[in-house]
């Protein structure tokens, strides 16, 4: 049977924690035949360990085969130690009344401090996702404070927005979800994104002939899914939570087991792909084969589209400039 892989998962009793590790550990994220041995990683405040040795004896009680070790950690250095993949889901989001260069300054702490442990003992391969928002600037700052691994390694996710415009498209259009390909989700994890169904094709039909509605996808669509977060808050009084987990698990897998030709979105670092910056920690449609994402290039860009493009690029330009100082 395969060697154990190595998962560091920060923020792990949190209610995305909770949601994400139980698939984890069962083989929903890296295959039915991959061991996997998590490492995880809370505040050292008392009662977030304590709340994750709870977490962990329910993992026991699970029994699951594919669980081959797990330890608890308050130290991003001994978390990361060896990981080949690391979920960061742990960070500081923006509370009430919170400033904006405040929210900047703690997770500026959290990330650097992340990245600079994963520059010193994670694998040289290792594979990092970052879930905890600002996500797009959270793994920016990482991926800047860890210049020993690939700046490639680095990414944010976007899964979840690229989801959700899947599940209205399938409701609008009454088709199985699992039938969409070719959509995509530009720019920042915000009410900015923009989710792109122009190349997006039903059974090899296209998507935009067959709604054919523009003033739908301006006033509709594009505000459904930017505020799906704020939507399920006022819900269910809690933010997403399931939902994030299965899109960080979707993420994963497809980085490292591939999409066979589908398109999905991630965060990636931009290469200068479509006009966006050298690095900016952008949502682009990639590919993935053999444990690489390749950006899906040469769509055309029409002026609409453009224009949501700039307007989610100038978001995550502002934020990345926060930032600079503590790079
Ligand atoms: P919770 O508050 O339930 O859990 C977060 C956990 O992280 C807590 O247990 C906390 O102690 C821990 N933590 C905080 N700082 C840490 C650090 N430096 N190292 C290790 N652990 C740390 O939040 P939850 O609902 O699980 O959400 C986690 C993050 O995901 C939030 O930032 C949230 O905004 C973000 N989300 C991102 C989404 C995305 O699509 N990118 C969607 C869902 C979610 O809103």
């Amino acid at each position: 049977s395969k060697t154990p892989v190595r998962v560091a998962v920060t923020g792990a009793a949190g209610q995305i924690g909770y949601a994400l590790l139980f698939r984890i550990a069962s083989g929903e994220m890296l295959g039915k035949d991959q061991p996997v041995i998590l490492q995880l990683l809370e505040i050292p405040d008392e009662k977030a360990q304590k709340a994750l040795k709870g977490v962990m004896m329910e993992l026991d009680d699970c029994a699951f085969p594919l669980l081959a070790g797990m330890q608890a950690h308050a130290d991003p250095m001994t978390a990361f130690k060896d990981a080949d993949y690391a979920l960061l889901v742990g960070s500081r989001p923006r509370g009430p009344g919170m400033e904006r260069a405040e929210l900047l300054s703690i997770n500026g702490a959290i990330f650097t401090a992340q990245g600079k442990a994963l520059n010193a003992v994670a694998s040289r391969n290792v594979k990092v996702l970052v879930v905890g928002n600002p996500a797009n600037t959270n793994a920016y700052i990482a991926m800047k404070s860890a210049p020993d691994l690939p700046a490639k390694n680095f990414t944010a996710m976007l899964r979840l927005d690229h989801n959700r415009a899947a599940s209205q498209i399938a409701a609008k259009t009454g088709k199985p979800v699992s039938a969409i390909e070719k959509l995509a989700v530009w720019g920042n994890h915000s009410p900015t994104m923009y989710a792109d169904y122009r190349y997006a094709t039903i059974d090899g039909a296209s998507v935009k002939d067959m709604i054919n509605d523009q003033a739908w996808n301006k006033d509709v669509f594009l505000p459904t899914v930017g505020k799906r977060g704020a939507a399920i808050i006022e819900a269910r009084g809690l933010s997403s939570a399931a939902s994030a987990a299965n899109a960080a698990i979707d993420h994963m897998r497809d980085w490292a087991l591939g999409t066979n030709g589908k398109w999905v979105t991630m965060g990636i670092p931009s290469n200068g792909e479509y006009g966006i910056p050298k690095e900016i920690m952008f949502g682009f449609p990639v590919t993935c084969e053999n444990g690489e994402y390749k950006i899906v290039e040469g769509l055309e860009i029409d002026a609409f589209s453009q224009e949501c493009i700039n307007k989610t690029l100038a978001e995550l330009q502002g934020e990345q400039d926060g930032v600079k100082h503590l790079l």
